[in-house]
């Protein structure tokens, strides 16, 4: 595959003030600011229940400069549809209407008013991120919790079920620009974010999110855990329009080339201390079942 090359840069204008309540490297700090970066100030966002709604605050001791809409967890497609109807009603075509949610908020409580959004083809850009489990509430398991993790809700020794793909289920409604982003990928991500919000009806960006606290990792670690997840294979960047489907960055350096265990990634987080033998190997045996195909 063919990389492109990148003219984007990040701009300097920020949108976040300095100082937030998120926790001490938290990656979702690293998705936000960027994301907002790309989306620039003529956005509207709309966010549930999560840690973002912690992160940004509210009124008038907010950490965001952009108008926010906070919203019931099930509802969030829904509103940000309703926004948008709104900016049409006042003639203001030009504003970019943002979901910005948690996974739990998108790919299980939230996923019938995205299906919905996506269905009727909405103007709007649903950005997902993803730190893999209940992370505001305290750490409960999600459906996007990878399999043989523990979290405050899963048996000992670690989640049973596989991690949902909701990117796949938001392409099965085949919407005009979907992708992948991580935050450790600040770039890519800005790319993506610019890409999505120059073509109209519904976009979807799913970005993995390391949550020191809630996997187990040192703060200083967010960025070398979020690439360990890529160049081991297990998380890949990608886009996906009306071109078709094509790895990006990090995950198309690796196309061809030899991967990192997937043992590297694991042994770098508490949540994985359970993890049996058996299901390390057939976690590497997907991971590179699904290479195979990408080559
Ligand atoms: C209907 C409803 N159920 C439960 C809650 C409690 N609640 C608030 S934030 C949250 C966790 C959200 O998880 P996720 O969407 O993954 O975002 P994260 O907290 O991980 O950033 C929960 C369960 C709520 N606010 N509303
Ligand atoms: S719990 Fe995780 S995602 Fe939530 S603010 Fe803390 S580091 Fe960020
Ligand atoms: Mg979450």
């Amino acid at each position: 595959m063919e990389q492109k090359t990148r003219t984007l840069t990040l701009t300097e204008e920020e949108f976040v003030y300095p100082g937030n309540r998120a926790c001490a490297g938290c990656g979702l700090g690293i998705v936000y600011r960027t994301a907002l970066k790309a989306l620039g100030k003529n956005t509207i966002l709309v966010v549930p229940p999560s840690c973002l709604t912690v992160l940004q605050g509210l009124y008038p001791i907010a950490a965001t400069k952009l108008p926010c809409v906070n919203v019931t967890f099930a509802s969030t497609g829904a509103a940000a549809s309703g926004v948008r109807a709104a900016m049409r009603a006042l003639k203001k075509e030009n504003m970019n209407v943002v979901a910005f949610a948690g996974d739990g908020g998108t790919g299980d409580i939230g996923i019938q008013a995205l299906s919905g959004a996506c269905e009727r083809g909405e103007d709007i850009l649903y950005i997902c991120y993803d730190n893999e489990a209940y992370m505001n509430t305290g750490v409960q398991r999600s459906g996007t919790t990878p399999q043989g993790v523990v979290t405050t809700t899963t048996p000992i020794k670690g989640k049973t079920q596989l991690k949902k793909d909701v990117p796949s289920i938001v392409a099965a409604h085949r919407i005009p620009y979907l992708a992948t982003a991580s935050a450790a990928y600040p770039l890519d991500l800005f790319d993506k974010v610019k890409k999505a919000i120059s073509i109209k009806g519904p976009k979807y960006i799913h970005v993995h999110t390391p949550c020191p606290p809630g996997w187990g990792f040192d703060t200083r670690y967010t960025v070398k855990v979020g690439k360990l997840a890529v160049e081991t294979g297990l998380f890949d960047l990608y886009e996906k329009d009306a071109e078709g489907f094509r790895l990006t960055d990090a995950s198309l350096r690796l196309s061809g080339k030899p991967r990192k265990p997937v043992t590297d990634y694991f042994n770098t987080q508490g949540r994985f201390k359970s993890l049996p033998e058996t299901m390390v190997a057939d976690i590497q045996k997907d991971v590179d079942l699904k290479w195979a195909g990408y080559c």
